[in-house]
């Protein structure tokens, strides 16, 4: 499947945690028997208030999972409290800032000192069990201890990424009705200032529930207040007392809330629980990554999208492990900065996506080298399918041949990694995501929804419940049925294509729906569609992704203008506008086309297959387009496809 050759388990890795014969054997044990095998996990990573009464309770038809059910614990005391006797002055947290000069050490005692803190100032302001918190921030600390402050009292976080504009931030805040926000004044990102709190102000105009807004002082940059409502986070925070009684929580209740794009409507409100939730993210965190103690793990992602939350804060730290947080970005001061910044903090994992790969093969390998690297052990990548090239350049370049690299396939909605190398047990071939995590029961299927057997290719599904799966769409649970569980009834739908090889390799392909992979971004067409015709010269628009060398996908908008109304550069400024202020920057569009009509069948669905060919300049492969009510539309565009 691939002309690169496999990378067998090296030589240092020969004792890891698990081996090639372990996996074999846990995973079946896995799969024969979830309930034994999990209880063993939550009994091995877990601390618990109280036992649970059952491990599982599942009905794919209803969208149901209940694990650990009569189970009682705390993720802050299980993230905290149980290492502190061994690890009080172990760092938990590497920060590392946008400006170089800029790091600092938080040990596991500080971290329960200011997570306590800020729960018992949430407290104060009446923030309760089950109340939603939003958290909008930068990447600094105060953004763990916010998360980490709320599943301490019980309340769900609900962290929106900060590079969501006000309008998405608005969306978010309504739809759970967060009444309490965490910001900053800013945020700082390869030198610029992120307008968090003005943001904040601008979205929460249309929030009337919202009570509390805490502000950390980041950048001291000028911003509006509100009496009664703004209250700086220091302030808040000075008096409190560093001790805090956790609140005990039933292995089910929610522990966040993530906003994630499907392929129709706004987007959904993930919920994931306590119990389960950590459970995979902790031994996923120790396995896949092999974590050894006391070793500087790196994930570059932002604690604003599930790969933050789960291998940033809560799969390190149940693991009692030391965590790098980056402010800044891969390529500021310049294009070597990652690589100075392992050295500089003997960093043993680092953990990124595929399109920060690119962006810095692009630049070339002089900014690698410039660095020692000597402290790299592992390397991993998330979030979108890795070319092979891209792979080798991360693999003997970045890794100097040596570091084994996890290319882990999971979701907002699984959790936790669902499909990966362990470094220690396979043997790698560059592109594929290998083989499921323990317990992780998958297929693929044919269009008619019957199981391939052996290699094929097709939609990949689960078959059976794993710990860490969504639970709900927050305040819609129908929603969560249609969309993952009624595709193809008893089983969950990824949304995803994938491939599976003579030796029972996955390779995940891409996206079946119309789910846009932008910088590992996801993003549906729709969203930005809506953006589009809010416009009101602008009647009609259809959105598609095609192959971006960096980006891996690019955004490419068809839009109709109004009759009467003249295509024009501003008004090609004003839609790509709309969109950042809609969405935000990640959805900028790369592309827009003028398109007096649209291909649409005659029952006026818009063809997107033949526009994503036109997108992909496949123009000789266009399909069958006589079923199209107006075929010369596809001629036209055609003729003026934007190069
Ligand atoms: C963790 C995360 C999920 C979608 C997923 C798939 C793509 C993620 C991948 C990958 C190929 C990998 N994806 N990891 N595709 N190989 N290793 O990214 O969550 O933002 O919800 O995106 O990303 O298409 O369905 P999320």
């Amino acid at each position: 499947m691939s002309e690169f050759p496999l990378h067998k388990v090296p030589d240092n890795f020969q004792d890891a945690h698990i081996n090639a014969e372990q996996y074999r054997e846990m995973y079946r044990r896995s799969i024969d028997d979830p309930a034994a095998f999990w209880a063993e996990q939550a009994e091995q990573f877990l601390t618990w208030d109280k036992r649970w009464d059952r491990v599982v309770e599942a009905d794919f038809t209803q969208g149901k999972a209940e694990w650990f059910g009569g189970g009682k614990l705390n993720v802050s005391v299980n993230c905290i409290d149980r290492h502190l006797p061994a690890r009080a002055d172990q760092t938990a947290f590497i920060w590392e800032g946008d400006d170089p000069a800029d790091s600092k050490h938080i040990a596991y005692a500080e971290l329960k000192d200011a997570v306590c803190r800020l729960a018992n100032a949430l407290r104060e302001r009446g923030v309760k069990k089950g109340d939603r918190v939003c958290i909008y921030m930068p990447m600094i600390p105060e953004a763990a201890y916010a998360m980490l402050a709320c599943a301490r009292i019980g309340a769900i976080h609900s962290v929106v990424f900060g590079g969501f504009s006000p309008e998405a931030l608005k969306d978010r805040i309504l739809d759970s009705d967060c009444r309490t926000v965490i910001t900053a004044d800013e945020g700082l990102r390869g030198g610029k200032r992120v307008p968090l709190k003005a943001n904040t102000d601008a979205a929460l105009a249309h929030c009337p529930n919202v009570h509390t807004c805490l502000v950390v002082r980041r950048t001291g940059g000028d911003i509006a207040w509100q009496e009664g409502r703004d209250t700086w986070y220091h302030e808040a925070t000075e008096g409190a007392s560093t001790d805090c009684e956790p609140e005990s929580m039933d292995a089910e209740d929610p522990l966040f809330i993530l906003y994630t794009s499907g392929s129709t409507g706004k987007p959904k409100g993930v919920l994931h629980t306590t119990a389960g939730y950590l459970l995979q993210s902790a031994l996923t965190f120790k396995y896949t990554f092999d974590y050894r103690e006391g070793e500087v793990y790196w994930c570059t992602a932002d604690v604003g999208w599930v790969t933050g939350h789960t291998y940033i804060v809560y799969g390190p730290l149940a693991n009692g492990a030391i965590s790098l947080m980056f402010e800044g970005v891969p390529t500021y001061p310049d294009a070597g900065r990652c690589w100075e910044v392992v050295d500089k903090h003997q960093v043993a994992t680092f953990y990124t996506a595929p399109t920060a790969i690119r962006a810095l093969h692009a630049v070339g390998d002089e900014p690698v080298k410039r660095a020692s690297r000597a402290s790299l052990r592992l390397l991993g990548t998330v979030g979108e399918p890795i070319n092979p090239e891209a792979w080798e350049w991360y693999y003997t370049v970045v890794g100097d041949s040596r570091c084994p690299i996890v290319d882990t396939w999971w979701q907002t909605e699984t959790g936790a990694h669902m499909i990966t190398p362990l470094p220690g047990a396979t043997d790698l071939k560059p592109g594929s995501a290998s083989f499921p995590v323990f317990g992780v029961n998958l297929a693929l299927l044919n269009e008619d929804g019957s199981e391939i057997e052996g290699p094929g290719a097709g939609y990949l599904v689960v078959k059976s419940p794993w710990p860490s799966q969504i639970r709900s769409v927050y305040g819609d649970h129908q929603r969560l049925i249609d969309t993952y569980f009624s595709a193809y009834p008893g089983y969950y739908f990824t949304g995803d294509g994938a491939s599976r090889d003579e030796d029972g390799y996955y390779w995940i392909t891409g996206r079946v729906d119309d789910v846009l992979n932008v910088s590992g971004h996801r993003m549906g067409t729709a969203e930005v569609e809506s953006a589009l015709v809010l416009h009101d010269k602008i009647a009609e628009a259809a959105v598609v992704g095609f192959p971006h060398d960096i980006k891996g996908q690019g955004i490419y908008c068809y839009v109709t203008p109004m009759a009467g109304v003249e295509p024009s550069d501003e008004l090609r400024k004003e839609l790509i506008d709309l969109c950042v202020k809609e969405i935000g920057p990640i959805a900028k569009p790369d592309v827009i086309q003028w398109a007096p009509g649209l291909p649409k069948t005659r029952s006026g669905k818009i063809m997107r297959r033949i526009l994503r060919k036109i997108a992909e300049n496949e123009l000789e492969n266009l399909g069958d387009t006589s079923t199209l009510a107006d075929p010369t539309v596809v001629d036209h565009l055609v003729e003026n496809r934007a190069s």
